[in-house]
Formats: C-alpha cells, sequence, structure tokens
C-alpha cells in the first residue's frame, strides 16, 4: 500500500484523511464552494504559475476531492488519483490525453458498451485505428502492436462476458516497446485486483459501482504515476470539465470504508449462486472468474483476490425466453449497473451493450440469451430462490 497503512481494511477507512487538520471532524467536511479567495494578487499569480500550493477553483482541485483521491491512490498503489464526473470522464480524459490523430489502440476483445461508443467516435473523427485482441499470449499481444500503438486498453472481467486478461503478461510486452496499459478495474476493484503492481499504467474506475456501493452515485476515477495525471489534471480534466462534485466525493469516501466487508460478501453469494446456476437445467454457459470450468480460471486465480461479484449466464432457449425471465424475477431488480447492495439483472445485447453493432456484439460474445448478475449482499438463498422461481417458469 503506497499510503500509511500496510493492511486494505485500515487504509480504506484512514488513508487520506487527516482530521486534525479539518477541526477534528471524525468524517471529512463537505467543501461546497466553486471557487477559494486569494490573500493577495500575488498569491493568486504564484498558485496559477504552479509556483504554490493551494486552492484556486473547483474545477482544478477541492479539498473533498482530494480526499477521495488520495484515498484511491493509496489503495490502488499509485502515486497520484483523480476524480471525475463519471467512469465514462475518466476513460476520455485518459484516452484523449494519451492519443493524437492517426494513432493506434489495441484493445482486450470486449469492452463496456459505452466505452466501445468512445473509441468508435475518435477513430471516426480522429482516424485512430482499434484492433480487438484476446490477449492470450505474449505472441498473439506482439503480434497485435503496430509502430504507431500509442495506448493498450484492456478490461478484466470484460463487461459482460467476465473474459479475464493476464495483466501482468500484457505490461510485460507493453514494456519491451513502451507503450503504457490502461486497464478497466470497475469489476474487481482495488480489494481484488491491483493492475499497477501487476506492472499497468493507469487504472480506471466507474467509482458508480463497488466504489460507491450504493447505488447513489455516478462517478469516475483514475490512478497512477504522478507526471501522467497531472498532465491529465492541467489537460484534458481541467478543459473538457468533466469533474466529480464534492458532495459526490463525500458519498464515495463513506461508501468505501465498507468496500473489503461488501466485496467479501458480494464474492460469498456469487460462489454459492454459482452452484445452484450450474445444476440448473435452464441455464446453458455461466461465466464467472474463480468458476474452474473457465478458461481463463488461472488467470483469474493468479490476479484476482476472489472471483468478484459478477456472473454472466446464457438462458438455454430464445432472446424471448431470456426476457420472460427477466419479466418474472420478484425483488431482483431488472436495472442496469452494478455493485449495489441490491442484487440487479440486465440484458447486455439490449442494454448496456446495445450501442455495439451487432457483428461486433456477436464477436465479444455478447448473444441474445445472454443475462447479467450483479450479486447483491442480500441473503443468498433468497437470491437463488428468485432466480430459480422464474428459470422454472421459461
Ligand atoms: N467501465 C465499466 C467496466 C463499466 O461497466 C462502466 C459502466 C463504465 C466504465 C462507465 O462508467 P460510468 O460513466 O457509468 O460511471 N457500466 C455500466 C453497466 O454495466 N451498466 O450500467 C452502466
Amino acid at each position: 500500500m503506497s499510503g500509511k497503512f500496510k493492511r486494505f481494511e485500515t487504509a480504506v477507512i484512514h488513508d487520506g484523511y487527516d482530521d486534525r487538520k479539518m477541526l477534528g471532524s471524525l468524517t471529512p467536511p463537505i467543501f461546497q464552494t466553486s471557487t477559494y479567495t486569494f490573500d493577495s494578487a500575488e498569491q493568486g499569480e504564484r498558485r496559477f504559475r504552479g509556483e504554490e500550493e493551494g486552492y484556486m477553483y473547483s474545477r482544478l482541485g477541492n479539498p473533498t476531492i482530494t480526499i477521495l483521491e488520495e484515498k484511491m491512490a493509496a489503495l490502488e498503489n499509485g502515486e497520484k488519483g483523480l476524480a471525475f464526473g463519471s467512469g465514462m470522464a475518466a476513460i476520455s480524459a485518459v484516452l484523449v490525453a494519451l492519443t493524437k490523430a492517426n494513432d493506434h489502440i489495441l484493445c482486450s476483445s470486449g469492452l463496456y458498451g459505452c466505452t466501445f461508443g468512445l473509441l468508435s467516435m475518435m477513430k471516426e473523427k480522429y482516424n485512430i485505428s482499434l484492433d480487438f485482441s484476446d490477449m492470450k499470449t505474449k505472441e498473439e499481444v506482439r503480434a497485435s502492436i503496430k509502430p504507431e500503438t500509442t495506448v493498450i486498453y484492456v478490461e478484466t472481467p470484460i463487461n459482460p462476458t467476465m473474459q479475464l486478461v493476464d495483466l501482468k503478461m500484457v505490461a510485460e510486452v507493453a514494456k519491451e516497446k513502451g507503450i503504457p496499459v490502461v486497464v478497466d478495474n470497475t469489476f474487481s476493484s482495488p480489494y481484488l485486483q491491483k493492475p499497477l503492481d501487476l506492472g499497468c499504467d493507469v487504472v480506471i474506475h466507474s467509482a458508480t459501482k463497488y466504489i460507491g456501493g450504493h447505488g447513489d452515485v455516478i462517478g469516475g476515477l483514475a490512478i497512477g504515476k504522478r507526471d501522467f495525471l497531472g498532465k491529465v489534471a492541467m489537460t484534458t480534466q481541467k478543459d473538457m470539465g468533466g469533474v466529480m462534485s464534492p458532495f459526490d466525493a463525500w458519498l464515495l469516501i463513506r461508501g468505501l470504508k465498507t468496500l473489503p466487508i461488501r466485496m467479501d460478501r458480494h464474492c460469498d453469494n456469487a460462489e454459492k449462486l454459482l452452484t445452484f446456476l450450474n445444476d440448473h437445467p435452464k441455464v446453458n454457459h455461466i461465466y464467472y472468474p474463480h468458476d474452474v470450468n473457465n478458461p481463463d480460471y488461472h488467470t483469474g486465480k493468479k490476479q484476482m483476490k476472489k472471483g468478484g461479484g459478477m456472473i454472466s449466464f446464457e438462458i438455454k432457449g430464445t432472446k424471448q425466453d431470456a426476457q420472460r425471465f427477466l419479466n418474472r424475477l420478484s425483488f431482483i431488480k431488472l436495472a442496469v449497473s452494478l455493485g449495489d447492495a441490491e442484487t440487479l439483472i440486465e440484458h447486455p445485447a439490449t442494454m448496456t451493450h446495445a450501442v455495439v453493432p451487432e457483428e461486433s456484439r456477436r464477436k465479444m460474445g455478447i448473444t441474445d440469451q445472454l443475462i447479467r448478475l450483479s450479486v447483491g449482499l442480500e441473503a443468498w438463498e433468497d437470491i437463488w430462490k428468485d432466480l430459480e422461481q422464474s428459470l422454472d417458469q421459461i
């Protein structure tokens, strides 16, 4: 851990915050201010020149947000964190900072729908070329790298197919060529997986998910080297302006305190459900990182502390059968997003990944029968009872 505390459970609560500097306030104050006063014109000049530390304007920095950024940097073992108004704001700020017209981006074989949308827009507007690779071996990664490759962008586990990419292996190949590896760590959170420790360069989170954990915030984070994120802060973050609100930072700091406890429960519930789903005659394929039948099982065991709270599976039948199954659930919520206390379920082909053209969707393995389950914190017996009664009706 790069912060004060070695153990995750302590760091998540205490790192990044010093109550002595905040009049003894146990919880961080919300600095609900847009701007900051200067003692003198000269001080204002020094701050804008970067010669003196201090706040100037909340798009350029805010003390509540700084607490969240420092906490996340400590948890991911990074030098610096930056908070954004959404996961997509974080992804776009990082990718625009790392590319220029005519560059090439090498991506994992699947991506969250809006990330795919963003990259498609960059391709169309700036002639940035894209390749998607399974990244199963060093040779496969090397073969996909071009002289104009400036970023390797990886999701693992991949939303929603749960395929995995060996981050250490990809980072080793990228190092040979001096190409930065950006990893979307949303599905794992730093509690389960630490891409920077495996040699990757930038970690991204949709903080909307496990970091917040309560379904009440949209937010994003990027963590990495001080130099690079300092550059992002003063260019694509400052000038495109996708910043977080202080109140949302406060909610995320609060959510983070229970991340290890929540994550343990998400994972334990998922492992229980896996067994029952495996045995149900209406369930076809199951995709889960720590499932022994998963072809990426060894990668999952190597780089993820536990299997996570996300399970995808295919319904035996048609698209209509999959939709009927979703419609007949009782307390499980039919909703996109993930990582909340409530169990959420969705249909990727028509919801989160509807923007991906059908052919690309098929290549990614997103069929009309695929269901994505974000396992919540309820009693697993109740979650299974609800899934089972609906599966039995197909
Ligand atoms: N990265 C991943 C892996 C995601 O799953 C999402 C959102 C994002 C980035 C974008 O984050 P946002 O801007 O929404 O904070 N994923 C969603 C999903 O699977 N269902 O609804 C949103």
